[in-house]
């Protein structure tokens, strides 16, 4: 039961690289929400990363300028978020495509998306001729509402025809020889469901420079501890920023980002007393999580139990596991979660000293 761990070093590159850039002394990856206008790119913006109700974006305004956000700095990667009005000219905005870690493309499924998919094959055409390195990501976004197999459809229409157009294009410098592609990858998304945190986590992964190093411990763990599915969450954003490689479907998610919530409003019904309390605050600065005690299990009907256990400052393991074996072996799953934990802090602060330079 008690995993061997393998010892473990990790190098960190130093110098900032192409798509990275600095502010406040923290190396933020920049990542370009496009779009044609009203095709949901403010909504998923709020909805990610301020908590807003998917409902309450109704009653958002056509925004006329660029805007940015950061995600906080106790994050896993340092993030700065562009969200640029639809119609937006990038030269006029100053955006430098060059410096870009990833684009994220909103397609509006329930609209024709004809104008959108001229739109993104355009872009996919300078951002990747600005830098060969960037992460193209194609949200099919507002899929709520649509039949499961509308949406395989129009997922698989959108893909052929930027297939189709890629390879019209001579623009793509290098591709025409079977050099290099863009590298695209898509996603049927909505805010009215988890769909959209699970884009956005795969999104962010790719950033984190450690995520191999991760999913290996949680690949050990999880194979250690009779657990059938774990996500490594960071509270804020409800993001996962890594999980372990066991394939599973939108619900073992979307009952794991339940669970979540549910921990956290109990956690805010008490409170905590000793050094959590005062660690949490004191570190935190301007976003600490609210208190709450280290480990905590909720039993579903369905024989399964989901437990969680706090890893550090702002992330939290969430495991899926049999209750029977969750209620034979809990000492040994927490006895293994400490050698989690240990190596996702050292990670955690190697990340942080990173991205301080
Ligand atoms: N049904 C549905 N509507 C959405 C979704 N995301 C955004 N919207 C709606 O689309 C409209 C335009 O969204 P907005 O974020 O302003 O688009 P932007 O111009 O690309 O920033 C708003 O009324 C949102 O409520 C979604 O996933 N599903
Ligand atoms: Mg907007």
């Amino acid at each position: 039961m008690v995993p061997e761990f393998l010892s473990f070093s990790i190098s960190l590159a130093v110098a900032v690289k192409k798509g990275e850039m600095q502010d406040e002394g923290i190396v933020r990856k920049k990542v370009l929400l496009a779009g044609l206008r009203r095709s949901g790119k403010t909504s998923i913006q709020r909805v990610v990363f301020t908590g807003m109700p998917a409902k309450d974006t109704l009653g958002l305004n056509c925004a006329c300028t660029a805007c940015t956000i950061s995600h906080p700095r106790s994050s896993f990667v340092g993030l700065q978020l562009w969200d640029i009005p639809g119609h937006a000219n990038l030269d006029l905005l100053g955006i430098d495509l060059s410096q870009l870690s990833t684009l994220v493309f909103v397609i509006d499924a329930q609209d024709d998306y004809t104008r959108a998919v001229t739109q993104l094959l355009q872009i996919i055409i300078r951002a990747y001729n600005a830098n060969k390195h960037v992460n193209i990501e194609i949200f099919v976004h507002k899929v709520d509402g649509l039949s499961d197999e509308y949406k395989l459809d129009t997922l698989r229409d959108i893909k052929s025809r930027v297939l189709d157009g890629l390879s019209d294009e001579e623009v793509v410098q290098g591709a025409s020889q079977g050099a290099v592609q863009p590298q695209l990858s898509y996603h049927l998304t909505s805010i009215y469901d988890h769909s959209i945190l699970d884009a956005f986590s795969q999104v962010v992964q790719k950033l984190a420079r450690q995520l191999p190093v991760i999913q290996n411990l949680l690949n050990v763990f999880c194979s250690n501890s009779g657990i059938a599915k774990a996500f490594i969450f960071e509270q804020n954003s409800r993001l996962y920023f890594a999980t372990d490689s066991t394939i599973a479907d939108a619900s073992t998610f979307e009952v794991c980002v339940d669970a979540l919530d549910t921990f956290d409003k109990f956690s805010r019904l008490y409170r905590w007393e000793g050094d959590t309390v005062e660690k949490l605050e004191g570190e935190g600065g301007e976003e600490s999580s609210p208190a709450q005690p280290a480990t905590a299990s909720i039993r579903l009907a369905n024989d399964l139990t989901i437990a969680k256990w706090q890893m550090h400052q702002n992330l939290i393991l969430i495991a899926l596991i049999r209750s029977d074996t969750y209620d034979r072996f809990k000492q040994s799953i927490d006895y293994n979660v400490t050698f989690v934990r240990d190596a996702i802090v050292d990670i955690v602060e190697m990340e942080r000293r990173g991205m301080r330079r």
